[in-house]
């Protein structure tokens, strides 16, 4: 007898900024009910599926989330109720239909999105199977983690402009292991912060530090620093990626960095980010250019897809459309998946999938403005995308995902592929 969708319910919570957004329950004919909660951005590009917001500045400044669970309450129960549950883009298919725009403004993306993977893990729970293997299609793959360290631009409020600076710990036997030495950089990584003087202005919004630091690339070498201190081998087994998250800092044609006091062309900003890999262990740069400077990707593109992950986030959007651009222009050549950049799970796959046929590598990523819920841990394993970025190792909304992955490696079986993140994904195995 199929599995039916018998009822959803959706209602307003808070995300791990104190903002509202979407928690979604979806119950199936044999009684089986799961819930499923929606991340939200902050450094959000222009092209992004819309996060239905209340506008009424009388509650959550504006950012309630009443209307989207209304939709899922209203239209979208009506539709789905009596639905086949265990086809997922038949779905997700409905749910685009029934919002019928090019950016789901009209159901909002967040109620679309949180019905999409409620209904998913509800059927995981009915047929008692872990969430990646009803998500999964084959070849499940423990994913390795890019782990923010420190953080400045919008999620920081301090001084430097570039977003994140991150590490990957590639170069260790098992996913637990690679996560204790995690832990004891990020430890070494405060230590050292305080020792050279700086202000600690508290903990970013992705759970990182983020230090009043006097330039961006003093976050390099402070990085580096703790990479050895605490005992580890730079570019062996711990490498170093950025989200310049550069589309904020650009305006009217140039690159402004306040803090460098100086502004740069896209040429000098391709030029600047090419000496960093050379001076530094930096594997991955992530929206190196503005989301729509595609001249400039194209030329940081040429310079260094050789052996440098070149991610686009606000750049892709998680879209088909502005990936499939982006492999057909040579530009980037790597995706950022962000669920809710895009609104349903069927188009989040689609866009994994796309990568790995235009041999570009995919990195599983969660919103600066995350909840308890560990399912981006579960669907980074499905995707088989071999990498995920999750933000620091510090606060539970990020440790609800680490700590899942360590489930699944401990629990499942699972293994992991750390050795294989320099030469397959850098190496062009990946792309
Ligand atoms: C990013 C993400 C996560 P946000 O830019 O990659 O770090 O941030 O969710 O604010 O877009
Ligand atoms: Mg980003």
């Amino acid at each position: 007898m199929s599995l039916t969708i018998k009822n959803l319910h959706a209602w307003e919570i808070l995300d791990s900024r104190g903002r509202p957004t979407l928690a979604v329950e979806a119950t199936l004919s044999d009684g089986t009910a799961a819930t499923a909660q929606v991340p939200s951005g902050a450094s959000t590009g222009t092209h992004e599926a819309v996060e239905l917001r209340d506008g009424d500045l009388t509650r959550y400044a504006g950012k309630g989330t009443l209307q989207a669970a209304s939709h899922v309450n209203g239209p979208i129960r009506n539709v789905l109720t009596g639905h086949n549950a265990e086809d997922q883009e038949a779905v997700d298919k409905a749910l685009i239909e029934l919002d019928g725009t090019p950016q789901k403004s009209n159901l909002g993306a967040n109620a679309l999105l949180g019905v999409s993977c409620a209904v998913a893990r509800a059927v995981s729970e009915s047929r008692r199977q872990p969430l990646f293997e009803t998500l999964s299609l084959g070849n499940p793959t423990l994913p390795v983690p890019m782990v923010n360290i420190l953080s400045g631009g919008l999620h920081a409020g301090a001084n430097i402009e570039f977003q994140d600076f991150l590490i990957i710990p590639h170069g260790f036997g098992s996913y637990a292991e690679a996560l204790e030495a995690t832990v004891r950089m990020h430890s070494v990584a405060g230590q050292l912060i305080r020792r050279e003087g700086y202000t600690l202005t508290g903990v970013a919004d992705e759970g990182g530090w983020g230090p009043h630091l006097k330039s961006n690339q003093a976050a390099l070498a402070l990085l580096t620093d703790a990479i050895t201190e605490a005992g580890y081998h730079p570019g062996d087994q711990v490498s170093i990626a950025i989200d310049v998250a550069s589309s904020h800092f650009y305006h009217d044609g140039v690159y402004t960095l306040k803090s460098e006091r100086r502004t740069l062309t896209s040429a000098e900003m391709v030029d600047l980010l090419v000496s960093w890999t050379k001076q530094y262990p930096v594997v991955s740069i992530e929206d190196g250019l503005f989301e729509d400077d595609w001249d400039g990707w194209r030329l940081l593109t040429e310079k260094l897809a050789i052996d440098t992950q070149l991610l686009g986030d606000d750049f892709f959007t998680t879209n088909p459309r502005r990936l499939r651009r982006g492999i057909d222009e040579g530009c980037a050549n790597a995706v950022l998946v962000k669920m809710n950049q895009i609104g349903t799970l069927t188009e989040t796959f689609e866009v994994c999938d796309m990568a790995k046929f235009g041999f570009y590598a995919a990195v599983v990523s969660a919103r600066s403005g995350e909840t308890e819920d560990s399912f981006l841990a579960d669907l980074a394993t499905a995707t088989g995308a071999g990498q995920i970025k999750i933000g620091s190792i510090t606060r539970s909304e990020r440790l609800a995902k680490y700590n899942r992955l360590l489930e699944l490696e401990a629990r499942h079986g699972l293994e992991w592929q750390g050795h294989r993140f320099l030469s397959d994904i850098l190496g062009g195995g990946g792309r």
